[in-house]
């Protein structure tokens, strides 16, 4: 029987979630829809044929509801997913796990307490074929050891409000996650040089910036993150190993034109549309893990290491400093 499910938050991420489980994903469907704003909420609700509940509190304990996405603000994540746990249910959260290391930590430990893990972090890059393909193309030792990734993450225009601890928090953390899953090892340090800024950025905002994240064994990971480039969504990674190397994102989704004399290439625009095989991928394999009462990909100690990256990077850009990242021990799961 089909798991049921209930979206909290149904913003771009969660509305576009819960379309997908009602439409694409087998063996699932939405019978509770949640939203801060009612009038979303219904509306959501309506097109994917379940009910709305006021309250999300409410929503996790309902009756009708086996698993629950977490879509919601970042603030609203810890107190969301720790009543999940308390109720047992599996659960995908869009990251931030939470929004510092402090509350992310004790989540770790809360669901290591748990015969197994039951929270499933939305990083879903993990799961494009490009990205996959890479991290396959790492663990098979054809290109010999990693020394160093680069990578580019661009949007085409960002808000007024998204300054630059929000380009760390909420762009830069899927880097931070797939360096570490392309390279298996944990980020120690972040360093973050802020050149001239573009005349797109609001005051006070460094945009772009060049981040660089050390990792455990000593690699290096550079990223150029540009959130307002005018051009398109573009989300390229480069690694360099001892026998070669390899670039996903080259020419990712593009429809070539031929027109007047000149050939165009269109972009993809926004990461729906850069990422929307590996959003249904995520969510198909979270279901098919939620109905067997577990998860399968990134887990709260993935969510955590993030938010200690992050953590780490947006006190780089305030300070200018090389700042380590700080990760308490990894908990070990308590026995079944
Ligand atoms: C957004 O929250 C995402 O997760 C996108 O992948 C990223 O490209 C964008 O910069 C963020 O705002």
């Amino acid at each position: 029987n089909a798991l049921r499910v209930a979206v909290l938050g149904v913003g771009v991420m969660g509305s576009y979630h819960a379309e997908a489980l009602a439409s694409r994903i087998a063996h699932a469907r939405v019978t509770v829809v949640t939203d801060a704003d009612q009038t979303r909420a219904e509306r959501v609700a309506k097109t994917v044929d379940a009910r709305v509940e006021a309250d999300p509190f409410a929503a996790i304990g309902a009756d009708d509801v086996d698993a629950v996405v977490i879509a919601s603000p970042g603030p609203a994540h810890e107190e969301q997913v720790l009543a999940c746990l308390d109720r047992r249910i599996p659960v995908l959260c869009e990251k931030p796990l939470t929004t510092d290391i402090n509350t992310a930590y004790r989540v770790v430990q809360r669901e290591a307490e748990l015969e197994s893990p039951l929270v499933q972090l939305g990083f879903m890059r993990r799961f494009d074929p490009e990205y996959a393909a890479l991290r396959e193309l790492v663990t098979s030792g054809e290109l010999g050891a990693p020394l160093l990734l680069h990578c580019v993450h661009r949007n085409p225009a960002q808000s007024t409000v998204f300054d630059s601890e929000m380009m760390i928090r909420d762009s830069v953390v899927h880097e931070a996650d797939v360096a570490r899953f392309l390279l298996g090892e944990e980020i120690t340090a972040v360093t973050v040089k802020r050149p001239q800024p573009t005349r797109e950025a609001p005051a006070g905002v460094s945009d772009p910036m060049l981040v660089l994240m050390e990792t455990e064994s000593g690699r290096l990971v550079d990223v150029e993150i540009f959130a307002r480039s005018r051009v398109a969504y573009e989300v390229r990674t480069e690694l360099v190993a001892e026998h070669g190397t390899a670039m996903i994102g080259l020419d990712q989704h593009m429809v070539v034109h031929r027109t007047g004399g000149a050939r165009t290439g269109l972009l993809a625009r926004g990461f729906i549309e850069r990422f929307a095989a590996a959003y249904d991928t995520e969510l198909h394999r979270w279901v098919q893990a939620a109905r067997q009462g577990t998860i399968d990909g990134p887990g709260t100690w993935d969510g955590y290491a993030a938010v200690a990256v992050c953590e780490a990077g947006v006190e780089a850009v305030r300070t200018g400093e090389r700042v380590p990242v700080r990760l308490g021990a990894r908990p070990v799961r308590a026995a079944a």
